[in-house]
């Protein structure tokens, strides 16, 4: 075998299903072997932040390996911010770079693609990967890709393999899989009695989840653990979606001051909060109504538990879900929370259309048709996807990015065969909607919903009277046909109602729902963000 049919082996051993990828010159030789060695199906995109974005969603939905494919300069670089988002929110995405080869790095010329040194992208990538290396010698290759496939499942963040042209084709030796090192099990005991002690004497313990428990595929464990010991759960910000398919004691998701103050009480008057693979962010907690103490709450993140001020390194998510599911005795009275109501009872009307209105359409549709999982972009359709029914979500939701949604719907399609719903702003529309016109070539037909209120409004509810929001009126159901779906404007509730119902009935081609927000209007979850948490640095 020759070094990328070794690669594309391991990557396929290590669970990665597809790569996404646009070519350059110094990839083409990759990009060959890949289409022709049919080792994992190769899907090419238009722009590399959706190549990223694709790969992320992909990673996220199957809690394996997304495979990201590139040129080098133009093409890496393209690529930094949705791998630099993949690394903040946990996503292990395996870059794969072109490269100059051997004598052409050594002729005395500048290189075309090249930024500064030959070896600032792989710097750059060192800075938002766990692991990284350069496959420019076939007798280390099989090693380092071992390391680094590694290093990317263990910690579930993304991975810089950057393969010189020159190399592609040079015989190799088969990758021989890392072996995992087990965690201290004394450590993992006495860790998983702690906890087990701090929930039992308290008075009102809370299980918070965030994306390691996805990440890591431990939902259904969790949901037993949460069961067993009968403790409530709720969702972080980022971990939104999770435990959709789990029956558990689940109440919602922690919003703090922009959530339902039943699940904010419970939360912030905890005494006892166990946050599994929750990332402690802004996002997550930088809206707490009261303060949290987090020295006071028990943190397992990163392979690090921490109680207080006590510490146990190298503890993963997966050892000590199992370490606790071993220990848990019967459960406590349950501290039951009425499972969130999410609004229902869509009114089809004339009346124009609120973002909340989606979200009330989207719940009846689901109810109707079933659930189906969803990408939201960065935007009041992300706030608006908290009064969704919670379902199987991908979303940006602590980097916070704009772009992510419709390539991650294609990723999610391509990654799992279900067809997704696409919830995006007309600014992240603007972004990377167009990657919409490669659904026709692989068939993938996600119902796309485009929150136009023809401006940054997120934006502009934290800065008002500012022009620079102003995003004018693009028609964007008039480029649907052009790009091999189809789409339609709606104005009113009953229109949004029956192009829902339009889409939901047609396969086989993208479906595009431009639904025209007029200005001002904003969802629930935003507005109370804005009331409690007021203009950032807002001048006196
Ligand atoms: N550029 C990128 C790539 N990501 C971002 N998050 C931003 C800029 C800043 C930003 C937001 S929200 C927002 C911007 C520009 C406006 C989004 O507009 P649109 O997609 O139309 O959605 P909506 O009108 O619902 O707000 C966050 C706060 O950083
Ligand atoms: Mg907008």
């Amino acid at each position: 075998m020759n070094l990328s049919e070794v690669l594309l082996d391991a990557l396929k051993s290590h669970g990665a299903r597809q790569i996404f990828g646009i070519p350059g010159d110094f990839a083409l030789p990759f990009f060959r072997i890949a289409e022709q060695s049919h080792i994992l199906p190769l899907y090419t995109l238009s722009h590399e932040p959706a190549v990223g974005f694709a790969a992320d969603a992909a990673a996220r939905v199957n809690s394996t390996l997304g495979v990201a494919a590139v040129t080098y300069g133009a093409g890496a670089l393209n690529m930094v911010n949705p791998v630099a988002a993949a690394y903040a929110e946990k996503s292990p995405v395996v870059v794969i770079s072109g490269a100059p080869g051997a004598a052409e790095a050594n002729r005395g010329l500048l290189l075309h693609h090249q930024g500064r040194r030959l070896d600032s992208q792989l710097r750059i990538y060192s800075e938002i990967t766990c692991d990284q290396a350069c496959l420019n010698d076939a007798r280390s290759a099989p090693a380092d890709i071992a390391r680094v496939l590694h290093s990317a499942l263990t910690h579930s963040q993304p991975v810089y393999l950057e393969l010189p042209r020159d190399m592609v084709a040079v015989p190799c030796a088969q990758v021989v899989a890392a072996t995992p090192s087990e965690p201290d099990t004394e450590a993992l005991a006495a860790c998983a009695q702690e906890i087990l002690e701090r929930v039992r004497v308290a008075a009102s313990p809370v299980i918070m989840v965030g994306v390691e428990v996805r990440r890591f595929g431990l939902e259904a464990k969790v949901a037993e653990l949460a069961t067993r010991l009968g403790v409530p759960v709720v969702t972080s910000l980022s971990g939104r979606g999770l435990l959709a398919d789990a029956a558990s004691p689940l109440c919602g998701t922690y919003l703090g001051v922009a959530g339902t103050p039943e699940v904010t009480r419970l939360v912030e008057e905890s005494d006892a909060l166990l946050l599994l693979g929750v990332i402690v962010s802004d996002t997550n907690f930088g809206v707490s109504a009261r303060h949290i103490d987090l020295r006071r709450t028990i943190q397992a993140l990163d392979e690090r538990v921490t109680l207080g001020y006590h510490v146990y390194p190298g503890l993963p998510l997966a050892a000590l879900i199992d370490a606790l599911l071993a220990r848990a005795s019967a459960p406590r009275r349950l501290l039951l929370l009425a499972p969130p109501a999410y609004p229902r009872g869509f009114v089809a009307d004339d009346a124009p259309i609120a973002p909340t209105d989606i979200a009330v359409a989207v719940n009846d549709l689901m109810d109707s048709v079933g659930r189906f999982p969803i990408a939201a972009d960065m935007g009041d359709c992300l706030f608006t996807a908290m009064d969704i029914e919670n379902t199987a979500l991908v979303a940006p939701a602590y980097y916070a990015t704009m772009g992510f949604g419709v390539p991650a719907g294609l990723g999610l399609q391509a990654a799992t065969g279900e067809r997704p719903l696409v919830l995006v702003g007309d600014g992240a529309f603007q972004m990377t909607g167009m990657e919409l016109g490669n659904c026709r070539r692989y068939g993938w037909d996600p119902i796309v919903v485009v929150f136009n209120n023809s401006s940054w409004e997120t934006l502009r509810a934290f800065e008002p009277n500012c022009a620079f929001h102003d995003r004018g009126d693009w028609r964007f159901a008039d480029m649907a046909q052009a790009l091999g779906g189809d789409g339609v404007r709606v104005r009113t509730r009953r229109q949004l109602f029956d192009a829902l119902r339009s889409a939901v009935a047609t396969r086989g081609r993208f479906q595009l729902i431009d639904a025209v927000i007029p200005r001002g209007v904003i969802s629930r979850t935003l507005r109370r963000f804005v009331d409690k948490m007021g203009r950032p640095n807002a001048s006196s």
